[in-house]
């Protein structure tokens, strides 16, 4: 067969590309598809009923009256929200897995506060905004793509199975990407910059992934 007949035409391929990034985005959809059971644990998973603590260390402790979130860049209305202000937009509440990279996963995690979609309605990231830093009290960073910060599932959490998320697991709030490796999910979320230009974090520059994809198990940037 000539290598003519094995490619779809350019068009359906441009087509087909982006029918699949709306997939992995979630995008126009109200819920994920569901996958099997069987294919519920990523490669090199196993599954844990606790919850380990995996940090830097430093657990900062953000007094309530004291803690803002920060959201600008490339935005057109950058907000400073105070723990008043985070509480008075949209509360979402969402079920999902967490994989971590050093391979426990954890079922049925139910989160509770601001869907990052909701946090893009509020901010407008500019046109040429792609990449989304984020920076915590213990000025760990981490970086993801816009499309990433913008999945379905991805929330500011403040609350874990009901209670306030405690500050081991990143309280007052942190981030949650379910289909990200965990470190991508900052815990004591600081800040959140809209960028046109990636900027790798601190796991990100010591070896590991720039994305993180459990799926395709993205552990290390050699991989
Ligand atoms: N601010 C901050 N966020 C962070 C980290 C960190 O050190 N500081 N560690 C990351 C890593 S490597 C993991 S696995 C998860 C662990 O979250 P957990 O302690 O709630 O399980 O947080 C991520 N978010
Ligand atoms: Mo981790």
């Amino acid at each position: 067969m000539s290598s003519e007949e094995n490619e779809p035409p350019p068009e359906a391929s441009k087509l087909t590309r982006t029918k699949q990034r709306w997939a992995r985005e979630g995008r126009f959809l109200t819920g994920r598809t569901a996958r099997p059971e069987s294919e519920r644990l990523p490669p090199g998973q196993h599954l844990t009923r606790d919850w380990p603590v995996l940090d830097l260390g430093d657990q900062p402790a953000i007094d309530l009256k004291d803690w803002a979130l920060q959201i600008d860049g490339a935005v057109e209305n950058p907000v400073t929200l105070d723990w008043a202000a985070f509480q008075a937009e949209p509360q979402s509440a969402k079920i999902s897995d967490i994989h971590c990279v050093t391979s426990w996963s954890r079922y049925d995690n139910r989160w509770t506060g601001v869907a990052t979609r909701d946090l893009l309605d509020l901010v407008m990231p500019k046109a040429d905004a792609h990449f989304v830093i984020l920076h915590s009290y213990d000025r760990y960073t981490t970086n993801i793509t816009l499309e990433d910060f913008a999945a379905e599932d991805a929330i500011v959490a403040h609350t874990w199975d009901g209670k306030p998320l405690t500050r081991e697991h990143g309280g007052p709030a942190r981030l949650v990407v379910p289909h990200l490796y965990f470190w991508k999910s900052a815990k004591w979320l600081k800040r959140i910059e809209f960028t046109t230009r990636d900027a790798p974090g601190f796991w990100e520059v010591n070896g590991y992934h720039n994305r993180a994809d459990p799926w395709l198990e993205q552990r290390y940037s050699d991989d």
